[in-house]
């Protein structure tokens, strides 16, 4: 049975571009992400030991798990512009599928500011802080990125970085923050990166620290988890206060850059011979 399916489906594939169209019953989900990291800032903007570490661990994890260096925009100091800011999420929005994976992750200052500045009835507004020093409020970026489609995770590494979160969490929207709205969030300049990065993505993802259920695989959750445990301990002593990671959206328990192995593997049945074969061949022909 095995091998009848894949001479057909060899078979289907050669005959002509159309075959192989309509022979794939779906895809790989197309994976795209912009990640920022601001540490270097114009005029006498304080500088950041650990935004652009932050931005490489990140852009590290992705392609781990399946995104492409194509897919994968990064604004890093001099390029982290107020307008290269908003032409990457315009981009993202564009790229952005029903069936896709967004990712937006942000490390850099934020500004929080009294007054509702952005017209969106906060008492307080907080504001990405693009290296030209020319800000972008909460409300514009949550509209923005409102408006993705398909499943986004959106990270920020940050002081206030939950103020983000206006309306952008949902079901199929993943949202995970250095800080509560009220708190600071903090650096380890020995690690050059942030601590909510540090022990998320460096050590929950990239060192597997993440894998509490010991199943091999690291879920955005698990790795979360990671840094919500251990940084406000790391923190506690700080003169403005502790940071507690914050979470909110994401439908059902866990969400992973890339879905672990089923039980049994991907070979375990016809079904799954079928998939791995076509997407193996697609990978080579496209
Ligand atoms: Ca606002
Ligand atoms: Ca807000
Ligand atoms: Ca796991």
């Amino acid at each position: 049975m095995k091998k009848l399916l894949v001479g057909l489906l060899v078979g289907l594939l050669a005959a002509s571009p159309l075959a192989v169209a309509s022979a794939a019953p779906q895809a790989p989900a197309k994976k795209t992400a912009v990640v920022i990291g601001i540490g270097e800032y114009d005029g006498a903007t304080k500088s950041l030991p650990g935004s652009a570490g932050d931005a490489a661990i990140i852009r590290e994890a992705l392609l781990r798990n399946g995104w492409q260096d194509a897919n994968i925009k990064m604004l890093v100091n001099e390029a982290a512009t107020a307008a290269n800011i908003r032409d990457a999420v315009r981009w993202l929005v564009d790229q952005s599928a029903d069936d896709g994976f967004s990712v937006f992750a942000y490390s850099g200052h934020v500004k929080q500011q009294e007054g509702d500045q952005d017209g969106d009835g906060e008492g307080n507004d907080e504001f990405l802080w693009p290296r030209d020093n020319s800000f972008i409020s909460d409300g514009e970026l949550a509209t923005s990125l409102r408006a993705l489609r398909g499943d986004a995770w959106i990270s920020v590494a940050g002081c206030e970085s939950a103020g983000f979160d206006d309306g952008v969490s949902s079901p199929r929207r993943l949202f995970t923050g250095a800080s509560q709205e009220i708190e600071k969030g903090y650096e380890r300049p020995d690690w050059r990166q942030s601590v909510y990065n540090g022990l998320m993505v460096d050590e929950g993802f990239l060192q597997g620290k993440g894998d509490v259920d010991g199943n091999g695989a690291v879920s955005i959750q698990e790795a979360f988890n990671h840094a919500a445990r251990i940084a406000p301990e790391m923190t506690a002593n700080e003169r403005l206060g502790p940071q507690h990671p914050y979470i909110a959206g994401g439908d059902g328990p866990e969400w992973f850059l890339s879905p672990p192995t089923p039980p049994g593997g991907a070979t375990g049945d016809d079904d799954g011979l079928l998939d791995g074969v076509l997407d193996g061949l697609l990978g080579g022909v496209l």
